[in-house]
């Protein structure tokens, strides 16, 4: 047996040897193998069968009420040195977490069966993906593993081949929230996940590999791991431009990468192409450009808002042999969560519906599904090279001062548009929600490592050669003085992506402001919207005062990764804020001037 298969034995048997499984199953992926699994859950309570009629091949979840969402204050970066997790990350010292987890996990698995899930994040044979092998006694892990994944016999082949795979090591415990951790040991490619069963923290594939241990890989080694949808737009010349776009998490990562064009532009030839809808490792190609891939094989999209207004091809996708958990369930025993027609009978939690009890579905009710379900999947996320990246988008929840769309004049720019991005919070996380936090990079809880070097990291790609994506950053959610969104989102996004392409293939001038190159008046195609022309003028003003208090606001918050925040991009934000700062003001914005 080569020896990385022995070493990964040797590391399943240590295991068994503290958790004390009753049986040891290692997962070959197959169609047999989750059968299995999906009639052992439904006789132990564990899934319900949801309407064959409508739903075939659909079950439902429900959780823990005490275990719904990711768990940022349980979650750890374990680097020897504190400095090096950053400021952006709670750290605990390497020995410490060890000592902590052996005794959680000292016969957690007793009278569990324990399963051993080899799988590789990224397309099998591509380059660019990475494999691991995740340990855990959730059958429900598995069975979201196997989807969210390549999992399996050719998982397994590549580990042999390749001899190196992150170890992801997690136990549903009690679900105590007291008694609750999520580790990540980057120095040793390892995680170690106790006490919840909940997406995030449980399908260590996703976010504890993909994202945080994956960033360390990709420092390394000279690439980015990022909380991305990548998006491929089809012109009507046939020219696809792919775009991958950072949001926080719960703010439309999945409608953008899965959006139906407007009526008039399907007409025209518009398509769009489905790679990814939340996570993108890029990394330069010999052309100079960045190419990217979408480590997931599935998505595990929020439900609550998914509907045939804002994603028709979310519902198709989930209409069949798709995991719904925490959602609410009509009397017919379909799947129900607030922005579906019809009414539900039950709630996430299985009681009978009262609506003063809250939300019949829970905020952060999830559905997971094969990326091949969607009517836009992409051939090319299955492609070994990645597609090349034309523009990368930043944005977040901000109901004010952020214009609709605006773009970075280079790279430094754009690396200083991520760094100083802001959201307000969701239920994605426990936590309040609607909070204003920046989130550079929409990778505050998942960069595992310090932000200042992480800055730094994104800083180094701009270098001879390279032929880097331009840089944009969007608001889909400002609001009127009314405290409406003023931008109608969803399919007519593809408006702003088009002005994107267009500024790409240097067909838009645009108007340069100090913060950002906003769109010239009448560059955004905005017919059949019906938008008040006040609503256009105010979705892109630029107000120039309260400009520069955010620039004194993002310098402060910069200064908080000194003194590991790069040089460059402090010069950067004095660049801009003094461009603001010696500017006439302007009374209205550059778009409707
Ligand atoms: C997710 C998240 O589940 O970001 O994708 O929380
Ligand atoms: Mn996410």
């Amino acid at each position: 047996m080569a020896s990385s298969l022995q070493a990964l034995e040797r590391w399943v048997n240590d295991t068994a040897a503290r958790t004390r499984p009753a049986r040891i199953h290692w997962c070959d992926g197959s169609e047999a193998e989750y059968a299995a699994l999906v009639e052992q859950m439904l006789a132990s309570g564990d899934l319900i069968a949801l309407n064959p009629q409508t739903h075939p091949g659909c079950y439902l979840h429900r959780s823990s009420p005490s275990d719904v969402a990711r768990v940022e204050h349980l979650t750890f970066v374990c680097t020897p040195k504190r400095e090096d997790a950053g400021p952006n990350n709670h750290w605990m010292d390497p020995a410490e977490a060890h000592a902590k987890m052996d005794a959680l996990f000292d016969g957690c698995m007793e009278g569990r069966t324990l399963y051993v899930i080899p799988y590789c994040m990224g397309p099998i044979d591509s380059p660019l993906s990475r494999c691991g092998v995740e340990i855990t006694d959730s059958p429900y892990v598995v069975a979201n593993m196997r989807t969210m994944t390549r999992m399996g016999a050719s998982a397994l082949a590549r580990i042999e081949r390749e001899g190196s795979f992150v170890k992801g090591l997690h136990s549903t415990g009690e679900l105590d929230p007291e008694r609750r951790f999520i580790m990540h040991f980057p120095e040793e490619l390892s995680i170690q996940s106790y006490g919840s069963g909940y997406g995030g923290n449980a399908l260590l594939g996703k976010k504890c590999h993909a994202l945080r241990i994956a960033s360390h890989q990709a420092r390394r080694e000279g690439w980015l791991a990022e909380h991305m949808l990548i998006v491929g737009i089809e012109t009507p010349a046939g020219d696809t431009h792919y775009i991958a776009a950072a949001f926080p998490s719960a703010c439309g990562k999945t409608n953008l990468a899965m959006l139906i064009p407007p009526e008039g532009y399907r007409r025209e030839g518009w398509k769009v192409w489905t790679v990814g809808d939340d996570i993108c490792w890029m990394r330069p190609g010999e052309d100079g450009r960045l190419y990217a891939i979408n480590p997931e094989a599935g998505f595990f999209g929020v439900a609550p808002g998914t509907s045939a207004n804002s994603n028709p091809n979310a519902l198709v996708s989930i209409a069949r042999d798709t995991i719904f958990t925490n959602v609410a369930v009509t009397a017919d025993n379909q799947p129900w969560w607030e922005g579906l027609p019809g009414e539900p009978a039950t709630d996430w939690q299985g009681r009978p519906y009262d609506p003063a009890n809250g939300p019949a579905a829970h905020p952060n009710a999830r559905f997971t599904v094969s990326a091949r379900q969607c009517p836009t999947w992409s051939e090319k996320a299955e492609d070994a090279q990645g597609v090349p990246i034309s523009a990368i988008v930043f944005g977040g929840r901000r109901p004010s001062l952020l214009p609709l769309v605006m773009q970075a004049r280079d790279w430094t720019h754009g690396v200083l548009m991520g760094a100083a991005m802001g959201s307000e919070t969701t239920a994605a996380a426990t936590g309040a929600v609607g909070v204003l936090r920046r989130d550079p990079m929409a990778m505050k809880p998942f960069c595992g490592y310090h932000y200042g070097d992480y800055f730094a990291h994104w800083l180094s790609f701009d270098r001879p050669g390279a032929k880097l994506p331009a840089i944009f950053h969007v608001n889909w959610f400002r609001k009127g003085e009314d405290g409406r969104f003023l931008w109608p989102g969803f399919g007519d996004n593809l408006r702003v992506l088009e002005w994107m392409i267009e500024r790409v293939e240097g067909r838009a001038r645009g108007s340069a402001t100090p913060v950002g190159t906003v769109p010239q008046a009448g560059e955004l195609r905005l017919e059949g919207l019906g938008l008040p022309a006040s609503a256009i003028s105010e979705l892109l003003h630029i107000d120039e005062a309260a400009w520069q208090q955010e620039l004194e606001a993002i310098g402060a918050y910069l200064e908080e990764f000194s003194p590991r925040l790069p040089e460059a991009l402090a010069r950067e934000q004095h660049r801009v804020a003094d461009a603001l700062a010696s500017r006439p003001r302007m009374s209205r914005s550059a778009a409707s001037a």
